[in-house]
This record gives structure tokens, C-alpha cells and sequence, in this order.
């Protein structure tokens, strides 16, 4: 199969007219991707991604064709998708202030165009969640991008379904996975046009990977939270002596299997479901 794009942890393959999608167990902290694999992180990622496709059919259409019609060599975390027409737009929902939602808050008092009432800080709770896309930047960096910018480049009524699609995903995800004792701040999806112009939600969908999971026991606003995914990596790496730049180190086995065993958690907890 041609190799179309090859991500971070992530490569897309073309099979005839469809994608493949396929997750890796390749982790990134602080947005470098280790030399050392978490085993399974790629199967629970995609059989999460799944799980939230099937909760959200009622939302919108994915563009899952298949998780199982898929080469034997990656089955359980690869998918057979719809190629689309991607959007140009990242298309992020916060319900919680982190990442580049606090550094454009703490700038400007608003994102993408949103103001947001003074006093809030690191991991507050919005009192709405809110839509602030960013541009899909190639290589680099994502810039926030306002309502009106959107409208410019998709068209305003492609525009408003993408506004109110996300913040659907986002809220339905969100009380779900509140409900289980998880804390989902944010979410980045990506979508895309069919060919008969229907708007499809893309990509991966409410996994750790596009979103930041928080335990809901151990928030507490006003210092960084937690990451239910990754603290484990964090903290090894924070006393390491690393400069954050590539090559990243290799990581301890205890590490890893510590790491393996938050997303099986992760995974359990928010589905009911074991990975097989
Ligand atoms: C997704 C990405 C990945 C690297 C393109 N259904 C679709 N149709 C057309 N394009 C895409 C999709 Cl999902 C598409 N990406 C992001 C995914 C590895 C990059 F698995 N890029």
C-alpha cells in the first residue's frame, strides 16, 4: 500500500479509493516522539476512537468504512476510511483553560475571538465550552483563527455546522466521560467533505492524543493538571537531563508498563469494555 502521510505516531496508506489509518505505539512528550513504544497504545487509541464513533452517530457521520476489512498486520488499530475532502481548519472545543487556550487567554483575555471573563487561570472550567479553531498549519505552529476566518475559507454555512458540531462532540463526550470520572478540557477534531458534499467527522475522535484527559478526583484549578495519559512519562523525563529536543530518551521498561497500563485503564473506564 502507497504510504500517504506519516505523522507523529500516526500513517495514513491509500487502498484503491479508501484510507488507512493506522495508529502506531509510538508516544510523543513535549511533542517528541520517544524511541521506545508503548504496546497497545496504537489498539487502544483506535478501538477509543471507534467506540466514540459509534456513540456519536446520531451527531454525525464518521468516516469509518471498516475497523475490520483492514491489512492482518495491523488489525485491531488500523481503519478503513472515506478519503474526504479535508477542511482547512483544526476544529477545537475547550470546556477547561490549558495549552494554547491559556497562553491566547493570559495574551488577550480572549481565543480565537471569544472574550472570556477576567480572574480565569490554568485548568479553570468555562462556564460554556467554546469553539476556538486554529489553521492547519503544515509544519510549525497553529494560529488561532476567528469565526469570521473560518467563514472565509469553508463558507459560512459549512461555518456554523462545524461550530456546532464540534461543541456537540465536545459536550457529549465531555458528560460521558465526567460520568466516569474522567475530565475531557479539550478536544481538536478534524473534518471533512464526502463527495456528494456531506460534512464527516475525520481523523481520531476524543482520544488522549487529540484531547487532554484530566481525573476529575485530581482536578484542581489554578496550577497545571495531570495528565491521566502521560504523567508517567512526564515526570520520569522531567529528571532526566534532557533538553526537550530530539532524539528523545529511551524509556524505562517499569515506565512503559506503567504508561501501557493507564491507557488499558483509560480505555476500561470510559467504554466498560477490556481490549481483548
Ligand atoms: C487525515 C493524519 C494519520 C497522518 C489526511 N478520511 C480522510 N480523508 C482524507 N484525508 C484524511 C482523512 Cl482521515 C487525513 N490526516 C491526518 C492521519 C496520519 C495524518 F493517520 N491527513
Amino acid at each position: 500500500m502507497e504510504l500517504v502521510y506519516s505523522g507523529k505516531v500516526r500513517d495514513l496508506y491509500a487502498d484503491g479509493d479508501d484510507l488507512i489509518m493506522v495508529a502506531s505505539d509510538r508516544v510523543s512528550v513535549y511533542d517528541v516522539v520517544l524511541p521506545t513504544p508503548i504496546p497497545d497504545k496504537g489498539r487502544v487509541l483506535t478501538q477509543l476512537s471507534l467506540w466514540w464513533f459509534g456513540q456519536l452517530t446520531d451527531v454525525i457521520t464518521s468516516h469509518v468504512i471498516s475497523a475490520t476489512d483492514v491489512p492482518a498486520q495491523w488489525a485491531g488499530r488500523a481503519i478503513r476510511c472515506r478519503r474526504l475532502r479535508m477542511l482547512p481548519v483544526e476544529c477545537i472545543a475547550r470546556g477547561y483553560l490549558a495549552g494554547l487556550g491559556l497562553v491566547s487567554y493570559n495574551e488577550t483575555g480572549a481565543i480565537s475571538g471569544v472574550r472570556l471573563p477576567p480572574g480565569l487561570g490554568e485548568g479553570s472550567r468555562l462556564a460554556e465550552p467554546v469553539f476556538t479553531p486554529t489553521t492547519k498549519a503544515a509544519a510549525g505552529h497553529d494560529r488561532p483563527m476567528t469565526r469570521l476566518e473560518v467563514a472565509e475559507l469553508v463558507g459560512a454555512s459549512v461555518a456554523a455546522d462545524l461550530e456546532r458540531v464540534t461543541l456537540e462532540v465536545y459536550r457529549r463526550g465531555a458528560e460521558l466521560a465526567a460520568s466516569r470520572g474522567i475530565v475531557i478540557a479539550d478536544t481538536k477534531l478534524e473534518f471533512g467533505m464526502a463527495p456528494d458534499g456531506r460534512l464527516m467527522l475525520a481523523d481520531e475522535v476524543l482520544t488522549p492524543d487529540s484531547s487532554r484527559f484530566w481525573l476529575a478526583s485530581a482536578w484542581q484549578p489554578g496550577r497545571p493538571q495531570r495528565s491521566l495519559d502521560k504523567q508517567f512519562l512526564r515526570d520520569w523525563s522531567s529528571g532526566l537531563n534532557w533538553d526537550r529536543q530530539p532524539p528523545g530518551p529511551a524509556i524505562p521498561a517499569e515506565i512503559v508498563a506503567a504508561t501501557r497500563e493507564r491507557y488499558l485503564e483509560l480505555y476500561a473506564r470510559l467504554t466498560g469494555r477490556e481490549l481483548g
